[in-house]
């Protein structure tokens, strides 16, 4: 019988991932509901530090960011995959102890994600003017474009260094085709550091970055209707000092296939086979110069938390 033809951008990704001659599956797919509650989980481990230096970041030097936007009319404050706000709302809690007049507008694909964050954020800020949106990025900044406020975008998290470089370069000429001349941009960056502290923060002894990655094969047998069996599959990742990445996969344990009943097929694995499932990217500060450059900004400043582990970059169009 013939395979059949994926219905969903999961099946297709899962399809193409699994019959490629180096096996992969996008990270996008890390977060289904299971996969973003492990993830809630990782931010807390102890060893993995960038949500704590972020965290750190933007509680102790809001302020200077603030003076460092130089805005002096009301602005906008764009924010890109804002996931439960608690990051974002040191910055907020600053900007409005300090009088300043701002709309925030977070935006996110999920509207369960932004009516979540909505309330989270009202609860705190009762008074804040606040402009959720869904959505495509795309759509969002070309409307804000569009308008005279002053813009800061913010994009938290790190979550560039989960881009390849082709990827990453894309998306931030996106941001900046949408920006207007003097707007700013907040990006957060993990930094190069020893390897020691980075590989600990995604080989953790506690096995969430592996439940995170194994979750993976959950919602394939899940969302696929497949049979892989997850005691024949481990983790692996490991951190390169000399290109700065950190690449995780999964390794099957034996020679084995799984079959799913969604797309009528079966996946081959050889023993020690890989699946990559992730790249996390760390920066020195002149290729966040380069990459920033390449992009059409220039760095303004970068925040860093106390250990210089993690930076919040921040860019002028
Ligand atoms: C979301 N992103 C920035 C995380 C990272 O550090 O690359 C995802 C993650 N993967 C394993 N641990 C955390």
């Amino acid at each position: 019988m013939q395979n059949l033809k994926p219905t969903t951008p999961f099946a297709r990704d899962i399809s193409e991932g699994l019959s490629a001659k180096d096996k992969y599956i996008p990270s996008k797919y890390f977060y289904d509901d299971a996969g973003s509650r492990i993830f809630m989980q990782i931010m807390k481990m102890p060893g993995y530090y960038p949500t704590e230096c972020e965290f750190e970041i933007l509680t102790q030097q809001s302020g200077s960011i603030l003076n460092r936007l130089a805005f002096n009319e009301k602005f906008n404050i764009v924010e890109f995959g804002s996931g439960d706000g608690s990051k974002t709302k040191q910055l907020l809690k600053t900007f409005i102890n300090k009088k300043t007049s701002f709309t925030y507008i977070p935006i996110d694909i999920s509207q369960q994600a932004i009516d979540a964050l909505k309330s989270n954020i009202c609860t705190d800020f009762p008074d804040i003017d606040i402009q959720p949106r869904t959505g495509d990025y795309f759509d969002v900044l070309h409307e804000l474009s569009q308008s005279n406020v002053p813009n800061l975008f913010i994009f938290l998290g790190g979550n560039i260094g989960n881009y390849n470089s082709e990827e990453a370069i894309e998306l931030l000429k996106m941001f900046n085709s949408g920006m207007k001349k003097g707007d700013k941009l907040l990006i957060g960056m993990d930094l190069k550091k020893n390897p020691r502290i980075i590989q600990y923060a995604y080989d953790d002894p506690y096995g969430i970055t592996k439940a995170f990655n194994m979750n993976l094969l959950t919602r394939i047998n899940y969302e696929l209707d497949a049979d892989a069996n997850l005691d024949q599959f481990d983790f692996y990742c490991h951190y390169n000092p000399q290109n700065g990445e950190v690449n995780s996969y999964l390794v099957s344990l034996k020679k084995q296939v799984f079959y799913s009943k969604a797309l009528n097929r079966q996946f081959d694995f050889d023993k020690d086979e890989l699946i990559w499932t992730e790249l996390s990217r760390k920066y020195s500060f002149e290729e966040i110069t380069d990459l920033a450059k390449t992009c059409g900004f220039t760095v303004s400043y970068n925040f860093t938390d106390c250990k210089h582990y993690f930076t919040d970059s921040l860019w002028e169009k």
